[in-house]
C-alpha cells in the first residue's frame, strides 16, 4: 500500500481514532479525522494528534463530496458498521477497514489475540505479563485501553503483541491474522448492535477466520456455543476445561493445572499458585497458559509470572474497608455474565449496585443469582426499571431507586450492615451517565474513599 499516496478518512476521534491518525501521519498518507459528536471542539481534537500538521477534522454532518474524496475509511470500534454515514461510504465504493486491520497490515512480529465476552483483559494483561517474562518486546494492545494502532509502527520482527479484540473491533477486520487466538465464552452481550446471538458469535469467531489450520485457537470446552461451533473451524484447537480431564489441552488435576499434548503431560501451575479469584480466574489462567505454550514460552517462566500477576483494576477490586463492610469495585461487569460472576465470588451478605445502559438484553439469569447472596438491589441508570421487573420476577423486593452513582453509594452505605460486602457491578455497560466503566468505576472508589475523610 502506498500510504503516502492515500487520503484516508478517520471516523470517530476517540483513543482509537487519534491512535490511527497517528499511525496514519508517520505512514505519510493525508488524514481527515470525521466525528459525529458536533459539540466536539476542532482544537481540542487537533491537541489529541501527535502531528497535526494538514490534519481536516469535521465534526457533525458528513457531506457527500468529502467522502467522494477519500481513498479508505478507519472505523473506530464505538461506531456502528451500518450507521447511516458508514453505509454512505460503503455504497460509495469506498473501503471500510476497523483501526485493528490497519495497525496489522502496518506491525510486525509475532501476534496471539484473544476475545470473549468476559475475562478479555484479565487474560490478556495476564498473558502480555507471561510473555514479557520470556520476550524483550511485548506489547499489549487493543479494547484493553491501548489501541494497537499506538505500538504498530514501532514493531520488528522479534516484536510480540497480544491483542484484547472486542466484537466491535472483529467486525472491520479483513486479514487479521493472530499466530494464536484465544475465544474465553461467549454469553449474550451488545445483542442491541450484533441484534442477534447467532450474528454475535459469528462476529466472535471471526478471529479465526484467516488463521491458518495449523494456528491454535485456545477455546473454553465448558461453554456450550464455543462446543457447538468447534467443528466448523479448520483451526487447530487447544481446549481448556475448569470442570473435566480433557485428552488433551489445559485443565485441572486437583489442585494441578495441567498442559497435555502428543509429547505429554505437565503440570504447569496449582490453583493456589495465584493471587487471582474464582473459577473464571481459574479458566483465565488456562486460557493464558494456551497461549503461552503456544508462543514458545517455557513452562517455569509461565508458573512463576502466573503467581506474580495482580488482579486488573475494575474487575472486582477490593476498594476498602468501611465500618466493617467490604466495598468491591466491579465497574467492568458491564453485561450480566461478568455481574453473575462478581456475585458468586461474594462470601458476604451484599448490598449491590446495578443498572446502566441498555443494551437490550434480559435480566433472568441475573435475577436468578440474587438469592441468598444479595440482601439489597440498588439500582440506577436506563435499566433499573427493567431489572426491577425482572427480579421481582424471581421473588426479590428489596429494591432502592437512585438517580446518580453518589446517591446509590450513599444508599449502599444506609443498607449495610457490619460484615457486609457492597459490591458495584452494573450488569450493564456504563454510556450515558459516564464516558466508560473505568470513569464508573473511578468514581465509585473515590466516592468510597471520601466515607473515610
Ligand atoms: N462516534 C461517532 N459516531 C458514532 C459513534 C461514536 O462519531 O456513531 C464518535 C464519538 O463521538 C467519539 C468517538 O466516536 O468521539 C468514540 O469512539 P469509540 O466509541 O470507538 O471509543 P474509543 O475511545 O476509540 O475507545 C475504543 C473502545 N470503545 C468501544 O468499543 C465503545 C474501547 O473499549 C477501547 O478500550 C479503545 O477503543 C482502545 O482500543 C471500551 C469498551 O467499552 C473499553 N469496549 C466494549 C466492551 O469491552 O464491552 C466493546
Amino acid at each position: 500500500m502506498e500510504w503516502n499516496k492515500k487520503k484516508v478518512m478517520v471516523a470517530g476521534s476517540g483513543k482509537s481514532g487519534i491512535g490511527a491518525a497517528d499511525l496514519l501521519k508517520k505512514l505519510g498518507s493525508t488524514v481527515i479525522i470525521y466525528d459525529g459528536n458536533e459539540k466536539l471542539n476542532k482544537e481540542d481534537v487537533l491537541a489529541k494528534l501527535s502531528d497535526r500538521e494538514d490534519v481536516k477534522v469535521i465534526l457533525g454532518e458528513l457531506e457527500d463530496s468529502v467522502i467522494d474524496n477519500i481513498d479508505l475509511m478507519i472505523l473506530s470500534p464505538g461506531i456502528a458498521i451500518d450507521a447511516p454515514f458508514v453505509n454512505k461510504v460503503r455504497e460509495k465504493g469506498v473501503p471500510i477497514w476497523g483501526e485493528i486491520e490497519l495497525a496489522y497490515v502496518v506491525a510486525k512480529g509475532k501476534l496471539a489475540a484473544i476475545t470473549g465476552t468476559n475475562g478479555k483483559t484479565t487474560t490478556t494483561a495476564l498473558t502480555g505479563e507471561i510473555l514479557a517474562a520470556y520476550y524483550s518486546h511485548v506489547d499489549v494492545v487493543g479494547n484493553i485501553g491501548n489501541p494497537y494502532t499506538t505500538t504498530a509502527f514501532d514493531t520488528d520482527v522479534d516484536s510480540v503483541t497480544v491483542a484484547e479484540i472486542s466484537s466491535f473491533q472483529l467486525e472491520t477486520i479483513h486479514t487479521f491474522k493472530p499466530d494464536v487466538s484465544a475465544v474465553l465464552n461467549i454469553t449474550p452481550d451488545h445483542l442491541n448492535r450484533h441484534h442477534t446471538m447467532e450474528c454475535y458469535t459469528n462476529v466472535k469467531m471471526s478471529i479465526t477466520k484467516n488463521q491458518d489450520s495449523n494456528q491454535p485457537v485456545i477455546l473454553n470446552y465448558e461453554d456450550e456455543i464455543l462446543r457447538e461451533y468447534a467443528p466448523k473451524l479448520n483451526n487447530r484447537i487447544v481446549w481448556f476445561s475448569s470442570k473435566r480431564k480433557l485428552d488433551k489441552g489445559i485443565f485441572l488435576d486437583g489442585k494441578n493445572i495441567i498442559y497435555k499434548d502428543d509429547n505429554g503431560e505437565k503440570i504447569i501451575t496449582t490453583t493456589e499458585d495465584t493471587n487471582l479469584v474464582g473459577i473464571h480466574n481459574i479458566e483465565n489462567i488456562m486460557a493464558a497458559i494456551g497461549i503461552s505454550i503456544n508462543m514458545g514460552v517455557p513452562a517455569d517462566i509461565i508458573k512463576e509470572a502466573v503467581r506474580k500477576f495482580k488482579a486488573v483494576p475494575h474487575r472486582i477490586e477490593y476498594v476498602d474497608t468501611v465500618d466493617d463492610v467490604i466495598y468491591y469495585n466491579d465497574s467492568k461487569g458491564t453485561n450480566t455474565d461478568a455481574s453473575i460472576k462478581a456475585i458468586q465470588a461474594m462470601s458476604r451478605p451484599t448490598v449491590l449496585i446495578a443498572g446502566g445502559y441498555d443494551k437490550k438484553v434480559s435480566f433472568d439469569d441475573f435475577a436468578k443469582e440474587l438469592k441468598g447472596k444479595v440482601k439489597c438491589l440498588v439500582l440506577l441508570g436506563q435499566t433499573a426499571q427493567q431489572i426491577a421487573d425482572t427480579v421481582k420476577k424471581y421473588g426479590f423486593d428489596n429494591i432502592i431507586f437512585t438517580q446518580s452513582l453518589e446517591e446509590a453509594v450513599e444508599e449502599c452505605r444506609k443498607a449495610a450492615n457490619p460484615g457486609d460486602a457492597v459490591l458495584l457491578s452494573p450488569a450493564c455497560a456504563s454510556w450515558g451517565m459516564f464516558d466508560n466503566y473505568e470513569q464508573r468505576g473511578d468514581m465509585f472508589k473515590e466516592l468510597v474513599y471520601d466515607m473515610k475523610k
